[in-house]
């Protein structure tokens, strides 16, 4: 009986699928089980269709069958495989970013009469950062000048690095990256060189083709900055805001629209234009307009506005089920095509927004910067149509009650705001020191996706509350902030049941000094946003890498992406050990074809960036890995201090 199988330890995920389940409606969590058991070539990386000529896949360890019939070997067909999710995962990232460069560069020639500067001061310290004059500019064209530089990083053609990942690197990592031949010239160009060497006949080198991985991950990392640096510029840098999280979020009584993708460009706008056509929806009979995310660009609005996260990315097709969305609208990346069956059994519209991302049988509603606020409005009136059919037609709705209040909004700005209430001079110490005074034992970046060849959420909240016990202060992007939130582990009633001493004390500390400008007491789990604000935890690092006056490698930090999924998760993942920062992944990737490329990823990069990826599926362990990475690193640098 497919009930009994516990599949996720989310209760409104757990009550969703009995329902699903009753109802013959197909979610995720069937074609999962139909596709077992999957294909051992291919979940061990050693299957390529690279040219068609193939398929090939490696059969054995000799003679012909243990080779494509090019001649390529497992270590080849692995790391090829593995380089290609990074540049697809890059070009997500970065191309999130261009249309963001684009928006700024449109608005700064009146162009984009929607989009606005609402954060003057992070524009200034971008510009800065990036070595900008900005004596006697007026913010419109500094924006200009920022977007060029930006543009700039896409298709440089020499090879000096690109300019938002080297402003943002310490010197020791700058040099590294140029001894190794990893630092990216430019994003567009390390994805092409990425394609160029996998295809067939050319790099065959699994170490070879591994750094250029690395290569084009930083040029990842490059995008992630400048996606999170100008979202910030447009639509303000996130600060502590108060919300809740899971299915019972949505309103049976309001007007329910479901922001999924990942592009605030798009999402910020339905907010904003949301709260102007609040009387609509009463005229026609809603109690108001209920906004909840799915995926990133939830965390986004989230981040900004306090919107409430409905759930994360392997529930998608949950919410729907629910009955009482009466849009979802979609952008681009982690939007399950199996959204469109759902949304037909209950009348929900799928709105598509982007050119590059159309799914058979949905609306679409353009959404160019030129005329984005009246498509957000178009969106808007749809939805309180639906609402009403809806309500004329008394379908009878299955909301779960299960909702947890949080707080969120920890930008590296936000962060350094609170540790400034206690050392005003120099903020990023307040971190460095409790380290060294063993209040806390280091820091833990949480991150990455769902994956069902787990037990969905599980790792994510074991791992959170082991680390929590061992006094480990947990940051953290994406979709496990999302099973942080809804189960209840980013408010302070999780730190009273789950830190540890120090780890109270510190978070306690904290709060104390900021009393009077936060909403609430503080969180077990900081929340610094959407998977590109992963460039935020490398800002942090950074900063506490320049603190000690160490390298990153010497930093007590650790990560961890307890249920990878994503190419984009790769491409993390990448740069993260290519930082310095040893990171663990729960949901095996497809490495385990090539005992090379695995020791290369798990050994090997570890001498040469000094981070490792940590290939571990019980939660249990893996916390104990990352638990006795972070002390050991802690040890060493407190007998050099
Ligand atoms: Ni990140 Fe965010 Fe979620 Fe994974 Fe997808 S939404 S960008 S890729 S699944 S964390
Ligand atoms: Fe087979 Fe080589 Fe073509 Fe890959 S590139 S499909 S291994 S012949």
């Amino acid at each position: 009986n497919v009930k009994d199988i516990k599949r996720t330890n989310d209760p409104a995920a757990l009550e969703m699928l009995d329902y699903t389940i009753e109802n013959n409606i197909i979610t995720a969590f069937d074609r999962w089980s139909a596709q077992q058991p999957q294909c051992a070539f291919g979940y061990q990386g050693i299957c390529c269709r690279i040219c068609f000529a193939g398929p090939c896949r490696i059969k054995g360890l000799e003679g012909p069958g243990s080779m494509g019939i090019c001649g390529a070997k497992d270590y080849t067909i692995v790391a090829r495989n593995a380089i290609r999710m990074m540049a697809g995962g890059a070009s997500a990232h970065s191309d999130h970013g261009r249309e963001l460069v684009e928006v700024l560069y449109h608005m700064s020639e009146g162009k984009a009469p929607d989009y606005e500067i609402r954060d003057a001061d992070k524009l200034k310290c971008v510009a800065k950062k990036i070595g900008l004059e900005i004596e006697g500019k007026t913010d419109i064209e500094l924006a200009k000048e920022v977007a060029l530089a930006a543009f700039e990083d896409y298709g440089r053609h020499t090879s000096e690095g690109t300019t938002f990942l080297k402003a943002n690197l310490c010197e020791k990592r700058i040099k590294k990256y140029e001894e190794t031949d990893t630092m990216p010239r430019a994003i567009d160009r390390e994805v092409v060189e990425v394609m160029h060497r996998t295809h067939v006949g050319v790099d065959a080198d699994p170490v070879n083709l591994i750094f250029g991985g690395v290569k084009c991950s930083l040029a990842d990392l490059t995008g992630e900055q400048i996606s999170t640096d100008i979202s910030d510029i447009l639509f303000g840098t996130p600060k502590p805001v108060m919300s809740e999280a899971n299915l019972g979020v949505i309103e049976p009584d309001k007007v329910n629209i479901i922001l999924h993708g990942h592009n605030p460009v798009l999402s910020q706008m339905v907010v904003d234009t949301a709260r102007e056509l609040e009387d609509e929806a009463k005229a026609a009979g809603a109690a108001g307009i209920q906004l909840s995310g799915i995926c990133c660009t939830g965390n986004e609005v989230l981040m900004r506005n306090g919107v409430p996260i409905a759930t994360s990315y392997m529930a998608q097709e949950l919410a729907i089920a629910t009955g009482a969305v009466d849009v979802c609208v979609v952008d681009v990346q982690c939007i399950m095509p199996g959204l469109r069956n759902v949304c037909e059994c209950f009348n929900t519209k799928l709105v598509t927004t982007m050119a590059i991302s159309k799914i058979p049988g949905s609306y679409h509603f353009s959404f160019e910067d030129a005329k984005a606020k009246q498509s957000a409005e178009g969106i808007i009136r749809l939805a309180i149509e639906t609402f009403k059919q809806r309500k004329e037609s008394g379908r009878p709705v299955q909301v779960p009650q299960f909702k947890n209040k949080l707080m969120a909004g920890f930008s590296f700005e936000a962060l350094l705001d609170l540790f400034a209430a206690i050392n005003p001079d120099n903020p990023i110490k307040v971190l460095t020191d409790a380290i060294i005074d063993g209040e806390i034992t280091g820091v833990c970046a949480l991150a990455g996706c769902n994956n069902l060849e787990a037990v969905y959420e599980k790792s994510h909240t074991d791992i959170i509350k082991e680390l929590a016990k061992n006094d480990v202060f947990m940051v953290g992007t994406g979709c496990v902030m999302q099973a942080a939130a809804k189960q209840g582990l980013m408010n302070y009633e999780a730190v009273e049941e789950y830190a540890g001493p120090g780890l109270k004390k510190f978070i306690d500390r904290l709060y104390e000094a900021n009393k009077d400008k936060l909403p609430d007491k503080l969180p077990l789990t900081f929340h610094m946003g959407s998977c590109v604000d992963n460039s935020r935890i490398f800002n942090l690092w950074t900063a506490m890498a320049n603190e000690y006056g160490v390298d990153v490698p010497k930093v007590p930090f650790v990560a961890t992406a307890p249920e990878g999924m994503s190419e984009k998760a790769v491409a993390i993942g990448t740069w993260v050990i290519a930082s310095g920062i040893p990171c663990h992944v729960g949901a095996m990737p497809p490495l385990e074809g090539s005992n090379l490329v695995w020791s290369v990823v798990t050994c090997i990069a570890h001498d040469v960036f000094g981070g490792n990826f940590i290939l571990e599926t019980d939660p249990q362990v893996a916390a104990q890995k990352l638990i006795e990475a972070v002390k050991y690193r802690a040890w060493k640098l407190k007998i050099h201090m």
